[in-house]
């Protein structure tokens, strides 16, 4: 029997998420609903990249398909999925999104109580390459995937953009979805991390990977090795460390998508450390703060890691402007101690 309940005992997002309020009590739900639209806002985005194959949805936005219908790119159409699902949840008030330059200051009457920090696709950059027509390679599947982070507003007044620009420690949730053969949605709204796969027949999210806890150490590190005559000292010894280990222990090994959630993901699950560091072409790095490092970091620490920017930990930096960037070292706790000895070190 135990078997079955267990086949018949689905655990899906919604139920999940609906446990977890049931632990606040006199929550009202709009946490709830908010999720269950970026729930929806993933499900399609999924939807759009198997259904309609990479290779059709990746023209340029402007041009026509064989239907005479405007092409959107899937970025395009990943963004206007996610802001419409957003604010018809009514439960939100500003919205950050990586495609828009501006904040979205939500209408007063559809306003709720939630800022959203949100990448709608992360990864896209590295689609236009090698699209085979019409299917999706498998290796691009890992390679796209949305990211986001929620906020409450600080101040029950006017929103303003202060009430995004707050360090990521304040954060009630965050996660991603990667898109693919099987879809999958990592989420924490702060009591641990859960990760939940899509079962298309069902087109529900199912809870797979209860409670993620990344190990304590790892024998992965991931970076792009192309930038390293750029490195500072602290990051090019840790590295040289991970390859001529002094301790006369095995070698890391290097793993690098160049997809920001895949190589996160992979850290999460097997353990190790992901670096984007700064460099001398780009002193505060590469990866956005609101909506790239802040929501893996806040993953990360819920996972028993942790996330340091080469001078603090990462949750704890204030942004001053909503696309800020900043140099990020995270993954398995003994490995970001070991990179954070060599900066303090250099301090
Ligand atoms: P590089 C993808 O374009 C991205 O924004 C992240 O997903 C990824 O970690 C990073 O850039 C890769 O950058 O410079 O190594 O190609």
């Amino acid at each position: 029997h135990a078997a079955d309940a267990h086949r018949t005992d689905l655990m899906t997002i919604m139920r999940f998420v609906l446990n977890e309020q049931s632990k606040h009590p006199g929550s009202r739900g709009d946490f709830t609903i908010l999720l269950n639209h970026i729930v929806l806002g993933c499900k399609f985005v999924c939807s759009a990249v198997n259904k309609a194959g990479l290779a059709k949805l990746i023209g340029l936005a402007g041009e026509t398909n064989v239907q005479g219908e405007e092409q959107k790119k899937l970025d395009v159409l990943s963004n206007e999925v996610f802001i419409k699902a957003l604010v018809s949840s009514g439960r939100t008030c500003i919205l950050v999104s990586e495609e828009d330059e501006e904040a979205i200051f939500v209408e007063p009457d559809k306003r709720g109580k939630y800022c959203v920090v949100f990448d709608p696709l992360d990864g896209s950059s590295n689609i236009d390459c090698g699209v085979s027509i019409g299917t999706v390679q498998p290796s691009l599947q890992i390679m796209i995937d949305s990211i986001f982070g929620i906020y409450m507003v600080k101040h029950g007044r006017e929103p303003t953009l202060d009430d995004v620009l707050q360090p990521g420690k304040n954060m009630v949730a965050a996660g991603y979805c990667m898109y693919g053969s099987s879809c999958m949605l990592v989420l924490s709204t702060g009591s641990g991390v859960n990760g939940f796969t899509l079962d298309p027949s069902l087109g529900e999210f199912i809870l797979t990977h209860p409670d993620i806890k990344i190990p304590k150490k790892g024998k992965i590190y991931s970076v792009n090795e192309g930038n390293a005559k750029n490195w500072d000292a602290p990051t090019a010894k840790y590295v040289e460390k991970c390859k001529f280990p002094e301790d006369g222990s095995s070698p890391k090994s290097l793993r690098y998508v160049g997809s920001m959630v895949a190589d996160v993901h992979r850290t999460l699950l097997y353990g190790g450390i992901f670096l984007y560091p700064a460099d001398k072409k780009s002193p505060n790095g590469k990866l956005r703060v609101l909506y790239e490092v802040f929501p893996m970091s806040f993953l990360m620490e819920q996972a028993g890691g942790q996330s340091f920017t080469g001078k603090q930990k990462a949750l704890d930096l204030v942004p001053e402007k909503i696309h800020q960037r900043s140099p990020i070292f995270l993954g398995s706790y003994d490995d970001v101690e070991e990179i954070k000895a060599l900066y303090a070190a250099e301090a």
